[in-house]
């Protein structure tokens, strides 16, 4: 049998040195940690105020966390808008629930019902939201099932609507739901989505009024939701402080469906 020299392990002095080396490096990764613990727990409490409880470097985290998303997803956050030139001349049409071609309706003697306290019912006529100051956008519109195309669009913000109409207490609830006027498709929207400044009651598609496959008279554009959110042919108007029925919520999809 030869005798290992001094530079040649045997195979089970090899194994040991691993086996020593990787326990090394664990517990140096473990004390590491333990003195990460450590400096925390050790580091002075928050002044209690709204928030109280955690370790100051803790909270910072969690404001730097709060603080980027707010800053991402707050109400003042604007959609992406592009030039006319980049507008899609043919408006892909997706789906048709509730309004069929099939059934019958007739956009000239259309009104929207704004549902509001004690059963009362605001109607208004397109005529006359045609009289609002009108807005313009041009964006990305998304569809959930993976589609999405640039388009222009034009009619009412919706916040605008609120305020013409009188509406600013109902915009205090929590929520604002659409329906097709054969309530085959329905929406519930956040109010603050609602109320964003580029949230739209459309009537208008690359400048005209909007085809009828495409929501006539009035649509919901609301860039900041995916499709699904975007209701064609805006029967009624509902505001509510409970989440209001929609249609793809009850399938599975996301309630908020923002993007
Ligand atoms: N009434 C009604 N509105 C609807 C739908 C629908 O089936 N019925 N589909 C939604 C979906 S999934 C999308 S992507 C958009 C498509 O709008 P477009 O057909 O104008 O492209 O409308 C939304 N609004
Ligand atoms: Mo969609």
């Amino acid at each position: 049998m030869k005798t290992p020299n001094k530079k040649e392990l045997t195979t089970e002095q090899k194994i040991n040195r691993r086996n020593f080396i990787s326990f090394g490096a664990f517990a140096v990764l473990a004390a590491g940690a333990f003195e990460g613990w450590r400096w925390l727990y050790k580091s002075p409490e928050e002044t209690a105020g709204i928030t109280g409880g955690a370790r100051k470097p803790l909270r910072r985290a969690l404001n730097n966390t709060e603080l980027f998303f707010r800053r991402v997803f707050s109400d003042n956050h604007m959609v992406k808008t592009y030039p006319k030139s980049m507008a899609a001349r043919r408006v892909r049409v997706n789906s048709d629930i509730g309004i069929e071609a099939a059934k019958k309706f007739d956009p000239a003697t259309w009104k929207l019902q704004v549902n509001k306290k004690a059963g009362e019912v605001l109607q208004v006529s397109l005529q006359e939201l045609l009289t609002l100051p009108k807005t313009e956008i041009i964006y990305d519109f998304k569809c959930v099932e993976g589609w999405d195309q640039i388009s222009h669009w034009g009619g009412v913000k919706f916040s605008d609507f609120v305020k013409h109409f009188k509406l600013e207490d109902y915009a205090k609830m929590d929520y604002v739901g659409m329906e097709t006027p054969d309530k085959g498709y329905y929406v519930g929207i956040d109010m603050s989505s609602a109320m964003h400044p580029q949230t739209l009651l459309a009537y208008e598609v690359n400048e005209k009024l909007l085809p009828l496959e495409h929501g006539a008279p009035l649509r919901l554009i609301i860039p900041v939701k995916y499709g699904i959110k975007n209701l064609k042919r805006i029967g009624n108007i509902t505001f509510s402080n409970t989440r209001p029925h929609d249609y793809w919520a009850e399938q599975g999809y996301d309630y908020y469906s923002g993007l």
